[in-house]
């Protein structure tokens, strides 16, 4: 046989390899092989019993991605593991790595599965916005039983192959260092064992009240998302009396439904986005890196700290500075708090605490950094504070390492200039709360190194970011975009739509809250100029009566002890005043008006940064917004979403309200282009 799949024979055992790199996905040359793998079996006499298995890193770890939206060429994944089950041989599934989607699928298909203890087994699809339509919804009940087809399908979160063990989708644990052999010997203990065990003829029951239990439990997580609703959907029709055939119908008919729609394109979308971002355009991938062994961190407070658990809880240890023994034990004592809230959780092991914990070393003394590979500062936003502390690291830290500054929107080409190694500063912006958010905007200067930025990217990797390349323009690529939308709120308040409104349609749109509500979580206070006398906005206004948001009880709402909001009759007055002062007419604002002020603005701005190179990609402004600022994930991102509202339409709203349409923006609407392919 050629291609992807070929058969090794092992006395009476035909062995059925896949070699598909780098994740074995099950593409038209692999199911196509999978077919004629089997058929090699049944039509040998001398073959007892099949083992199939993966080559390189994993089991299949689903179906080909990149195939989605194609026309399909050769027989589809059903059709091949329909074809395994039917096999009057027994076949083995022997699996390392992933089996994921597809993958899980496959082995579902087989009669018996072995696995090495480190193996993970799950059905991601939902991930995509899609559902395991290859029979997984219909197996995996039927194998091990509702709740868990619920979470595995509609959560999509893999499980351990011990886990899978318990629940029956696995027979067998292997050895780690011996799968084959022990597979091969599994194959050989089943081989004339009939009847042999078939996931579609067995039944499975559910309990409605469990099922609605559910669905409940996860309302949040689901909302806004069609996915898990179809996953749920197609377990139940498993447990609800249908036949097999019956299921897999409704199973076919809710897969196509979702794989026709903008969600699942969106989700695949950010599938690859998200790889893509790690892409540095200009830099061979195989740059040779900078080692970081240890890591410097300036400033304990809520930054400094998450910022430093991030690399303790990957394993590299970290110098913390502050200058004031008081704030450098309250920020040590925080990170500690959030570590055994951690293990409390089960997130973590208790052990864990320990380990992170004695890899920091706080301390007053900002030489201490001197043997650190990276340093990176989080002290407050202020150039000349920050212009001093790079100038003092020039003096203190070793040659070759890496300077670094959090700041979220200043020039980093400023803070190189006063070192004598420009080309060792680079910007590393998280998102707070640090240690939680997965977003890292790696800001490249003017004088960045490429193997200063290429070893930053992969840093990120290592600590588990998505980490995006911005060039230098503030506020980056992230809060950039925020700034109009922001702007444009601030405005519609003045014309008269209200905090709760706006607020309103941007959770409605699917974002985790509006304008106002994320004002009040950060603190209406912060940027704030400090005079209470000077109110030349409806926020100085709320700031100098002691507005400050969640944290006072009262900002652009009012709260209750357990900070629930309610609209606030005295911001309604403090607005009323400004527009009388500002000689406005309040008039009705349409829920429209408002997506296209406050988020057709930012798809604008997005286009100015590509067309200003700020960011690489239209997908990695989108991976920003998903990671950084919770976006929702259904809606791919801000010029994924801008492709899918219709670029002309945003182009044409943009222009009556008399914005400025960025080149970019317009040149693609008129040419029928999009941000992304
Ligand atoms: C499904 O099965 C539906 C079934 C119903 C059928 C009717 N296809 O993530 P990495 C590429 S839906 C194509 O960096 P890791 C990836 O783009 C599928 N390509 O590696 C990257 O390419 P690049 C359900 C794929 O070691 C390269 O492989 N399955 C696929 O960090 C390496 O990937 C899933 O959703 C694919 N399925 O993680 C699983 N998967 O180098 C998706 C990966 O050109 N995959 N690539 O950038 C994963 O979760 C992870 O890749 C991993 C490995 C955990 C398998």
């Amino acid at each position: 046989m050629t291609g992807p799949i070929t058969t090794e024979r092992h006395g009476d055992i035909l062995v059925i390899i896949s070699n598909n790199p780098p994740v074995n996905a099950l593409g038209s040359a692999v199911r196509t092989g999978l077919a004629a793998g089997i058929a090699e079996g049944l039509a040998d006499d001398g073959v007892k019993a099949m083992v199939l298995r993966c080559e390189g890193r994993t089991f299949f770890a689903g179906a080909d991605i990149t195939e989605f939206g194609k026309p399909m060429t050769g027989p589809g994944l059903g059709e091949v593991i329909d074809a395994m089950e039917a096999s009057t041989k027994p076949v083995v599934a022997a699996i390392h790595g992933t089996a994921l989607g597809g993958g899980c699928e496959t082995a579902l298909g087989c009669h018996y599965r072995i696995a090495v203890p480190s193996a993970k087994i799950g059905t991601p699809e939902v991930k995509l916005g899609l559902l395991p339509g290859a029979g997984g919804t219909q197996r995996i009940p039927r194998i091990a039983g509702v709740p868990l087809a619920l979470e595995m399908t509609a959560k999509g979160d893999p499980i351990s192959a011990r886990k899978a063990l318990d629940a029956g989708l696995i027979d067998r644990l292997a050895g780690e260092d011996s799968l084959v052999e022990d597979a091969i010997a599994f194959a050989r203990d089943i081989a004339d064992v009939r009847p042999l065990p078939i996931a579609s003829e067995k039944t499975a029951t559910a309990d409605p009240d469990a099922v609605a239990a559910f669905k409940k439990e996860n309302g949040k997580r689901f909302r806004g998302f069609d996915a898990p609703a179809a996953n749920i959907a197609c377990v139940e029709k498993a447990a609800d009396g249908s036949s097999f055939e019956e299921g897999i119908a409704f199973e076919r008919q809710e897969f196509m439904k979702l794989m026709m729609g903008t969600q699942s394109a969106a989700q695949r979308h950010l599938f690859f986005a998200e790889r893509q971002a790690a892409k540095i355009d200009g830099i061979a991938p195989d740059i040779a890196l900078r080692e970081i062994r240890k890591v410097g961190v300036i400033g304990a407070g809520t930054m400094g700290g998450g910022i430093s658990m991030n690399f303790l809880s990957a394993g590299i240890p970290v110098t913390i500075v502050e200058t004031q023994q008081e704030a450098l034990d309250r920020g040590t004592g925080v990170m500690r708090k959030n570590y055994e809230g951690s293990a409390a959780r089960g997130r973590i092991k208790p052990e864990q605490v320990e380990a992170a914990m004695g890899a920091l070393t706080p301390t007053l003394d900002l030489s201490a950094l001197a043997d650190c590979d990276l340093i990176i500062e989080a002290i407050y936003e202020n150039m000349d504070v920050k212009k001093e502390l790079f100038a003092k690291l020039d003096t203190i830290a070793k040659p070759g390492a890496i300077l670094a500054s959090n700041t979220s929107y200043l020039n980093i080409d400023e803070m190189a200039a006063v070192t004598s190694r420009p080309g060792d500063v680079i910007g590393m912006h998280f998102f707070s709360p640090a240690n939680v958010m997965k977003l890292l905007e790696v800001v490249r200067g003017a004088k960045t190194s490429d193997d200063v930025l290429a070893t930053v990217m992969a840093l990120g990797k290592k600590i588990k970011k998505v980490a995006v390349v911005s060039g230098v323009c503030p506020g980056f690529i992230g809060n950039r975009m925020l700034s109009p939308r922001q702007q444009e709120a601030n405005k519609l308040l003045m014309e008269g739509a209200t905090p709760e409104q706006i607020d309103r349609v941007h959770v409605e749109f699917g974002m985790p809250m509006g304008p106002f509500q994320m004002s009040d979580l950060a603190g209406v206070d912060i940027g704030w100029h400090r005079d209470p006398t000077r109110i030349e906005s409806i926020r100085d206004a709320l700031a100098a009566e002691g507005r400050w948001g969640q944290k006072k009880q009262a900002g652009f709402y009012d709260y209750d002890e357990k900070r629930n909001p309610t609209p606030s009759p005295r911001v309604a007055e403090i607005i009323e005043d400004f527009r009388s002062k500002s000689n406005l007419q309040k008039r009705e604002i349409s829920d429209q008006e408002i997506i296209e002020k406050t988020l057709y603005t930012m798809v604008n701005e997005g286009a100015k940064i590509l067309d200003e190179k700020m960011a690489q990609r239209a997908s990695d402004i989108d991976v920003v917004w998903i990671y950084g600022y919770g976006w929702p994930v259904y809606r791919g991102g801000p010029m994924f979403w801008a492709d899918t509202e219709g670029l002309p339409k945003i182009v044409a709203a943009l222009e009556k309200h008399g914005f400025t349409v960025a080149e970019l923006l317009k040149s693609k609407a008129e040419s029928g282009g999009k941000f992304n392919k």
